[in-house]
């Protein structure tokens, strides 16, 4: 009973003594702007927006190159070591490949300098000329950062693709840019041969790894182009190194091809100086970040957000060890059983995530939780429980004795999960729900921060600041970005909104990239330079801010629809009030607007739905089934029904008809983006059939 003593009396003395008055401090203030009629905010601290953090820094390659030498002996980038692969039969006889990974091996920065150089003259040496481009096309991993860094040495534009990315969009962005070589993995190789035929302009493919799958050769033989390994460019490089050619500020360091969620993807041309703005204003973000930090990657390095960090980490000369978000933690899909995962190998002490990696996180710490049952359920609400009080009462609680208590009595096993270390937690891609901030916030005793910005503006938007005890917004603008919002008449929010100016949001800044890669069209659209020189782009999203300078994202423009008498649905709203449901594991909302309701596809969550079915008593050959089933539909729908009613959802924003489905949707299915974002119209597309008649 001790603890609960001490729990509960202790922190409540202490709360009592250290209540603070709630003072909000301002974070963003109201700055006059040109171009359209808005409200606009800039971050309070930096009256004119940030470029570089470093006197005479203005590219990324020289930053990288100034770090080198800084560094020079301390470790710089990890991997680890494939120590075997094994298949592993499951019962119903799908084999899953498991690895056992060993411990990470480390480059210093000084060798990593080495391998950069001497991959920049093997390039060369190639035949690569420095106006053609070069495209990454890889998972994330050390190779990529190197081969990113050996480009940037030699003034050559990268273009950058998502290794999950679809044969029709490869093959578009490869075309569009006219990449002469590639750089990719095996596993990308092998995609790349099957659509070799209609690739007209690469000559050369970089393969990071050793075995070169064999149908590769076929088209070698053919003459059609020269495949190498990266190990093997290096030591071309060595024996013919070549001086450095250093890129200007205003030259294009990548072409970043987003996963859009409709059409063909679009590439969006960035900037050294973009880019290095960003890094400026991110840096100052990280409490005392330095080289101690270990940073632990394993989201896509063709997401900007990715990209920037791993660039942060680099300027302060910090640790990058690599992962992915297969094997992250010990009990990770690809990691052998008993063996351990990424993180708890690295300890890492930053990290960043994206709000459906963090949620999955939440539901697999509760659900621990939940069959534990007993007192350690009880013991952990109670802990849980205490930590928010003190979150929501006063902000020096958060800090005190209670917590060290319950860290070390409950959440110290939740952070081992993550290494035990994990410090600083970086949040951007998609907004990130309050319940699961806090739960991660409270279960890992440490700050998550939440950004909000996009590929168009290279990351830079706004970021909420560690000291931020709310939840749900994103923040402050950066010190690269102003923070305008306009009026959208048509959609219903306006900038005289009361109690919040309200609108589309627009982003300015040096942070604001050129625009699109060979698209006019579409850049003129969303990209507009106004009197004072200043580039804006308009996102489309809509936020609101609140009286501190903090930004809120409410909506999205292309995501409000109309129903036939006139309604607006929002379909992240009431989808994000859906997925609460146990027994979703994805869902889309649809909207017909010649009908005046909605219907939904649900993904049903298959441990969920079974473990409801095993209680009814309910017979069916395999999921499928059970997600036919009548009685299924009418469980999963009365559960939406009631997570519509605690989030206050209109009678007109519930589903009246949903169709379950029992296959998950992936990145690999095509259904949605690498950051897990609904591609609607795809969607739409693939189950034309079951929307139709659900409308029936
Ligand atoms: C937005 O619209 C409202 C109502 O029409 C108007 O009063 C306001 O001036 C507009 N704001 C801007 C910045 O144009
Ligand atoms: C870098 O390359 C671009 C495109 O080839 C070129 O326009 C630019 O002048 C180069 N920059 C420098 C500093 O040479
Ligand atoms: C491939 O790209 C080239 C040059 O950008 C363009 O002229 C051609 O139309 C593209 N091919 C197709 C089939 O779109
Ligand atoms: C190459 O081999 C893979 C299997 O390893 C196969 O899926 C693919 O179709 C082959 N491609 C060609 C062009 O033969
Ligand atoms: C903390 O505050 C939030 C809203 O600010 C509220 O929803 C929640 O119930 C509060 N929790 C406790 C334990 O007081
Ligand atoms: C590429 C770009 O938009 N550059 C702009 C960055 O911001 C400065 C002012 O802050 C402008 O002068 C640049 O034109």
């Amino acid at each position: 009973m001790t603890p609960y003593v001490v729990g509960v009396l202790f922190p409540l003395v202490f709360t009592f003594l250290f209540r603070s008055s709630k003072n909000p401090k301002k974070r963003g203030v109201p700055i006059d702007v040109g171009g359209e009629p808005g409200f606009a905010i800039r971050n309070s601290q930096f009256p004119s927006p940030v470029i570089t953090a470093w006197e005479g820094i203005y590219t990324l390659a020289e930053r990288f190159e100034l770090s080198c030498k800084q560094h020079h002996n301390k470790r710089f980038l990890g991997t680890r070591k494939l120590i075997s692969t094994e298949n592993e039969v499951t019962e119903d006889g799908r084999s899953f490949e498991k690895l056992h990974l060993g411990e990470y091996e480390w480059l210093t920065y000084g060798k990593a300098f080495e391998t950069v150089c001497n991959f920049a003259s093997g390039l060369a040496q190639l035949g690569h000329r420095k106006e053609e481009r070069v495209a990454i096309f890889a998972d994330t991993r050390e190779e990529w950062f190197l081969a990113l860094q050996g480009c940037f040495r030699r003034n050559v534009t990268v273009v950058t693709i998502y290794a999950s990315l679809g044969e029709e969009a490869l093959w578009h962005s490869l075309n569009e840019t006219e990449v002469t070589t590639v750089i990719c993995g095996s596993k990308e190789l092998r995609k790349l041969v099957d659509i070799s035929g209609q690739l007209d302009t690469v000559k050369r493919v970089i393969c990071m790894d050793v075995d070169i799958p064999s149908n590769a050769s076929s088209v070698e033989q053919s003459g059609q182009w020269k495949i190498i390994s990266f190990a093997d460019v290096q030591s071309l490089g060595r024996e013919n190194p070549i001086d450095a050619e250093l890129p200007a500020p205003a030259d294009i360091a990548v072409i970043m091809y987003t996963s859009g969620s409709t059409g063909l993807p679009k590439g969006v041309m960035m900037t050294h100086a973009n880019v290095l703005s960003v890094v400026s204003a991110v840096m100052s973000l990280v409490p005392n970040l330095a080289n101690k930090d270990v940073y632990m990657a394993y989201l896509p390095l063709a997401h900007i957000l990715e990209l920037a960090a791993e660039n942060v980490i680099s300027a302060v000369g910090s640790a990058i060890g690599y992962g992915t978000p297969l094997t992250l933690t010990d009990a990770s899909n690809k990691i052998k059983r008993g063996t351990k995962g990424d993180a708890t190998v690295l300890r890492p002490t930053l990290m960043a995530a994206v709000p459906a990696i963090l949620d999955r996180v939440r539901d697999g710490v509760r659900k621990n939780v939940d069959a534990k049952g007993g007192l350690a359920k009880k013991l952990f609400d109670l802990a849980y429980s205490r930590r928010m009080s003190a979150i929501n009462g006063s902000w020096l609680g958060f800090w005190g004795l209670e917590r060290l208590l319950w860290n070390s009595l409950v959440f110290r096993k939740v952070r081992a999960i993550l290494g035990g270390r994990v410090r600083f937690v970086l949040s951007g891609g998609a907004p990130l729900s309050g319940d699961t901030q806090r739960f991660i916030n409270i279960c890992l005793g440490a700050p998550i921060c939440q950004g909000y910005g996009l590929t168009e503006t290279c990351a830079g938007g706004t970021f909420s600041e560690v000291d931020d005890m709310s939840v749900g917004r994103a923040g402050a603008p950066l010190s690269c970005s102003f923070i305008k919002l306009v009026n959208w008449s048509e959609g219903g929010y306006l900038t005289t909104d009361l109690p919040m100016p309200r609108g589309e949001i627009v982003i300015g800044g040096p942070n604001v990239t050129y625009g699109y890669f060979k698209n006019e069209e579409k850049t003129k659209e969303v990209y507009k330079v106004d009197e004072r020189g200043m580039r804006w782009f308009y996102t489309g999203d809509i936020g609101q801010f609140h009286a501190d300078g903090c930004l809120e994202i409410i909506d999205r423009k292309k995501d409000i629809v109309k129903l036939q008498h006139g309604e607006y649905v929002s379909l992240g709203k009431v989808e994000a009030a859906l997925i609460v449901s146990p027994y979703v594991d994805n869902i889309m909302l649809y909207v017909d607007p010649f009908h005046s309701y909605c219907v939904a596809l649900v993904v049903a969550a298959q441990h969920a739905l079974e473990a409801w079915a095993a209680k009814q008593g309910i017979n069916y050959n395999d999921f499928a089934a059970l997600c036919e089933k009548e009685e299924s539909v009418k469980e999963v729908h009365a559960s939406l029904v009631k997570a519509a009613k605690n989030a206050h959802l209109e009678k007109f924003e519930i589903p009246t008809k949903i169709k379950l489905l029992s296959e998950p949707w992936t990145p690999e299915s095509g259904l949605v983006t690498a950051a897990l974002k609904l591609k609607r119209e795809i969607i739409r597309k693939t189950f034309g059939d079951d929307l139709a008649r659900l409308y029936g």
